[in-house]
């Protein structure tokens, strides 16, 4: 199964960015848009597991849970990976983010499944490009003044992505395991 690894945000925090997006006067034709229910702080990125992977990867990221605490973040401003991907930024204590981050792709790199080894850029991504000749410049700078108000994740999530599964052939996405941060000690 495709999986990966995320953060989601609480549901007024979303209904915040949701609204920021909503009054965005870029022209959105070239661009297809993620969906809210499905809004997510991807951590890592797994790719294909199978049944004995995951057992072993499971029983990892639980340990990388409970050895995180709850992480105070807030979504803001607004950016792009070239011509490809409009996000949201990540605010608040994104030290300890990184450092989650590392742990998880640490743990999924154990359970021997090759995680790319690039830096880790929080975002929340909120849509890609369609055509070819989409800009995503105005996009982003008119999300510049969107701030949302702070929330805490609390819980680490492990996602099953259905490819096409979703609305108009996008992916569809399962929550399969999720941990409470910080549980160690507690
Ligand atoms: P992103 O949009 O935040 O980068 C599920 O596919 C999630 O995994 C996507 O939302 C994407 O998060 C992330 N992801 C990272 N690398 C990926 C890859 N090579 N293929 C698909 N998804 C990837």
């Amino acid at each position: 199964m495709r999986l990966f690894v995320a953060l989601t945000p609480p549901p007024d925090a979303v209904d915040e960015l949701w609204t920021a997006r909503e009054v965005l006067r870029t022209d959105r034709s070239g661009l297809r848009w993620t969906r809210p229910e499905q809004w997510h702080l991807t951590l890592a990125f797994l790719g294909e597991v199978d049944d004995a992977t995951l057992e072993d990867l499971t029983e990892r990221l639980a340990r990388v849970a409970a050895r995180h605490p709850p992480l105070e973040l807030s979504l803001g401003g607004g950016g792009r990976f070239g011509d490809r991907v409009l996000w949201t930024r990540v605010r608040g204590e994104t030290d300890g983010l990184r450092r989650l981050a590392a742990s998880v792709q640490a743990a999924a790199r154990r359970a021997r499944l090759p995680v790319e080894d690039r830096p880790y850029r929080p975002h929340l991504t909120l849509a890609r490009r369609a055509g070819a000749h989409t800009d995503l410049r105005p996009a982003a700078t008119e999300l510049a003044g969107f701030a949302g108000r702070p929330w805490t994740a609390e819980e680490l999530h492990l996602v099953r992505s259905h490819l096409g599964a979703g609305p108009g052939g996008t992916a569809r996405h399962e929550p399969v395991v999720s941990w409470q941060l910080g549980l160690r000690g507690a």
